[in-house]
């Protein structure tokens, strides 16, 4: 799913290490390839239908790049909404726990949630996995419709009909490196069924934020040396 946008371009990772001869280095004049200096080309801007002088075109404080390598619009205000994205200071032994749901028909199989990063642009090519440490089931509505909760496992026994259900996602960070820009990482969590069937998928990113970030703004967050 990464790279796939709602026009279903498919622009490559940009060389974030880039130094002589990217948009940023290159001599004080404004960029011909992306004006607005967000790590959004002009020309996949045009074909994005976001502004070329905007890098928040839609003004939901999440810079077009982060949107567009994640998979979000960068035009609606409400993608991600506010429910799609968690946020962890990176401060080692800090941690977040992430609520999220999913809606599914259920036929008396069993649901399990389950998590899947998505490649990302991390020049340290960190994932969500990387901060992903566990997942819980948590309830379901109605309740009725399932016969038991393996909290642990993210797992509810026979659901049958449609069924909210609830799981919990805890992101930690370990790690001994610092953040000096926040940064987004995507991942889906979906249900699947005792017969494999994947359902109720949707897509959310994790922000890593410098751990003395009080405030997040779109100048907060890594942007490549380049442009996609
Ligand atoms: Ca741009
Ligand atoms: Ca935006």
């Amino acid at each position: 799913m990464l790279w796939l946008f709602g026009c279903s371009i498919v622009p490559q990772p940009p060389a974030r290490d880039a130094g002589a001869g990217s948009v940023h280095a290159d001599s004080g004049k404004p960029s011909a390839t992306d004006r607005d200096h967000d790590g959004v080309c002009d020309d996949t801007e045009r074909t994005l239908g976001s502004n070329l002088d905007d890098p928040d075109s839609d003004h939901d404080g999440f810079p077009d790049f982060v949107e567009a390598v994640n998979g979000f619009s960068l035009t609606d205000p409400q993608s991600p909404a506010l429910d799609q994205v968690a946020y962890l200071p990176a401060m080692q032994g800090a941690s977040t726990d992430f609520d999220l749901r999913a809606t599914v028909d259920g036929a008396g199989d069993g649901a399990t949630g389950d998590f899947a990063a998505y490649t990302t642009v991390d020049s340290h090519k960190r994932t969500a996995s990387d901060f992903f440490t566990t997942d819980s089931a948590v309830a379901a509505e109605p309740p009725d419709n399932v016969r038991g909760i393996e909290t642990t496992s993210a797992r509810f026994d026979s659901v049958l009909g449609h069924t909210r259900l609830s799981f919990r996602l805890r992101f930690e960070y370990k790690l001994d490196a610092t953040y000096k820009c926040a940064q987004g990482y995507g991942f889906a969590y979906a249900v699947k069924t005792d017969t494999g069937k994947q359902t109720g998928s949707r897509d959310y990113m994790l922000v890593v934020t410098k751990a003395d970030s009080a405030a997040l703004d779109i100048a907060s967050y890594c942007l490549p040396a380049g442009c996609i």
